[in-house]
Formats: C-alpha cells, sequence, structure tokens
C-alpha cells in the first residue's frame, strides 16, 4: 500500500470505521467546511506569532518529539472560538463514541494541540499515541485513545504530512520498529482530516522546504478514567469555558467523570461533588 484510503465526508459512518479497522487511519476529505477552517486558521496563525519553535525543555527524547523548527502550543478552546466547532465534530464524536465508548462512561480530550512543522524540519520520530498509556497498548487490545490530524494547511509529502504504517495497529508484536520505508504520508487538502486509532505508527513527517510551515491540529480523545496528555482545565479558565456548550466543558475537564445510572463511579470531583457546583460556578447554560 502506498498510500492511506481516502473517504468523502458524507460516506457512511460504517465506510469509515471500515477502513480505519483496515488501516488503522483514514483520510476524510473536506471534514470541516472553508470557513471553518479559515476561521481557524487565522486564529492560530495570530497565536503562532507569539511562540518560538522548539521546546524549552532540556531533555533530548522531548526536544526530538517536539522538534526544533515546530511550533506547539495548546489552550486552543480559549485562542478560538472556532476550535469549539471542531472539538464538537460531529463525525469525530461518532468515531470516539464507538471505538470509546464500550470500555468508559465517558471520554475527555487529551489533546488539542497546534502542531505547526517549519521549514528544515527532520521526521519525527515514529509511535503509537497509546502508548502514553503503556500497560494498556498492547496488540491485541482496545482503543484507549483515537485522533484526528486536521490539515489546517495543505498537507504534501514536501511540507511534512505525517507518515503512518498501515495496518500496524493490528500486529501482534509491538516491539518491532518499522523503518521508514514502511510508512506512506497522509496527503490532504486543507481542511481534511486523518482519523486514527492510538495504536496506529505514525510520526510528522521531515519539512523539507525552506520557507513553508506546516499547520496541523491534533485533537484526540482519552478514556475518561485516563489521565489525559493535556491539564485542559488549567489551560482553559472558567470565563472562557463557561460560554461553551455543556458537551464541549465535560470534554474539556470541566465536568466530572461518571453519573452513569446504577454506577456509583465519580471521578475528578471536588467535595465529591461535580466540578462547577462545587466550585460554585455557573455556566452560561446552567
Ligand atoms: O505532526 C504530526 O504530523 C504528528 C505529530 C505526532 O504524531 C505527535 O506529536 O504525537
Ligand atoms: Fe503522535
Amino acid at each position: 500500500m502506498n498510500s492511506l484510503q481516502h473517504i468523502s465526508n458524507d460516506a457512511p459512518l460504517s465506510s469509515l470505521l471500515g477502513a480505519l479497522d483496515t488501516d488503522g487511519a483514514v483520510i476524510v476529505d473536506q471534514l470541516l467546511a472553508p470557513d471553518l477552517v479559515a476561521r481557524f486558521r487565522s486564529d492560530m496563525e495570530r497565536a503562532a506569532a507569539t511562540f518560538d519553535h522548539g521546546t524549552q525543555s532540556a531533555d533530548e527524547g522531548v526536544q526530538q518529539f517536539w522538534g526544533a523548527t515546530t511550533k506547539r502550543f495548546t489552550r486552543l478552546a480559549s485562542r478560538s472560538a472556532a476550535f469549539t466547532e471542531i472539538l464538537l465534530h460531529p463525525t469525530l464524536l461518532a468515531v470516539a463514541d464507538t471505538l470509546l465508548l464500550p470500555h468508559c462512561s465517558d471520554y475527555w480530550m487529551n489533546t488539542g494541540q497546534m502542531m505547526i512543522v517549519g521549514p528544515g524540519e527532520a521526521a519525527q520520530g515514529l509511535h503509537r499515541d497509546a502508548d502514553n498509556w503503556r500497560p494498556l497498548n498492547q496488540p491485541g487490545g482496545f482503543d484507549v485513545t483515537i485522533s484526528c490530524m486536521f490539515a489546517i494547511t495543505d498537507f504534501t509529502t514536501e511540507l511534512g504530512a505525517t507518515r503512518v504504517v498501515p495496518g500496524s495497529h493490528r500486529w501482534d508484536d509491538y516491539t518491532v520498529r518499522p523503518s521508514a520505508s514502511a510508512t506512506v504520508a497522509a496527503e490532504m487538502a486543507a481542511g481534511s482530516g486523518m482519523i486514527y486509532t492510538g495504536r496506529a505508527i505514525h510520526g510528522a513527517g521531515a519539512n523539507l522546504t525552506t520557507d513553508q510551515w506546516r499547520f496541523g491540529l491534533h485533537l484526540s480523545y482519552v478514556l475518561g478514567w485516563l489521565t489525559p496528555e493535556e491539564a485542559s482545565p488549567l489551560g482553559t479558565d472558567w470565563a472562557a469555558a463557561s460560554r461553551l456548550p455543556e458537551r464541549a466543558q465535560r470534554l474539556l475537564g470541566w465536568r466530572c467523570y461518571g453519573a452513569v445510572p446504577g454506577d456509583a463511579t465519580r471521578l475528578w470531583t471536588v467535595d465529591y461533588e461535580d466540578v462547577p457546583v462545587a466550585l460554585g460556578l455557573t455556566s452560561a447554560h446552567d
């Protein structure tokens, strides 16, 4: 195989899930409407101008993963009203409902992160995102996280489109390290998104240009009983979160986990109450 399957935005969910199950990743063309991409991109260009490339971390592993000329930043719900529309995208939520809800009563946002691969950047190390929760990321295991890499600018091989090893989520040995030649580039037009399971091996491609930036939005969800990569409520203050729909507040960690009829499990509480109740907060929707 030398490319991932592309499906159209209005294809039935079963086609999307079928391709995802076979390859571990699938490109949905024009997942975002052009005006939404334009609004979000303009917010992100403004934010990106305030960030330096590379990381402050002294850790070599973090430096390699981050990228020397790559800009990354989060707090997107505070930085862009358009982000909420993407966070609640019905296609993504339908995929997350199907793959994650069999293993949890709710899921939350894991990353809402801009990954802006800069000119001359080297290829990122290949990895599985689910290795964040390594004991659970085993051959034959279940999905703990699913992601969408949205192309906010066109993703081409030259610009550093994400590279994926199709079928690697089904391998029976997760210690095998694939060669770069086993990867395919997730080439797609701005507004499209690559939905993939955290069990699929992938990594950002090298940016071979001298003057162009690849704007990618990495949005992912994780089982509600696992710790997400980003501490979202600390990155979105209540003043911003209170204006969001209740579903977005839950995804961003402003609600407790649980509340399934007949189940006393409650996680992420304050004084054993739901977060806004205990903190005396009211939202525009209460
Ligand atoms: O930027 C990309 O294309 C992929 C980045 C990635 O996989 C990651 O940072 O986990
Ligand atoms: Fe990744």
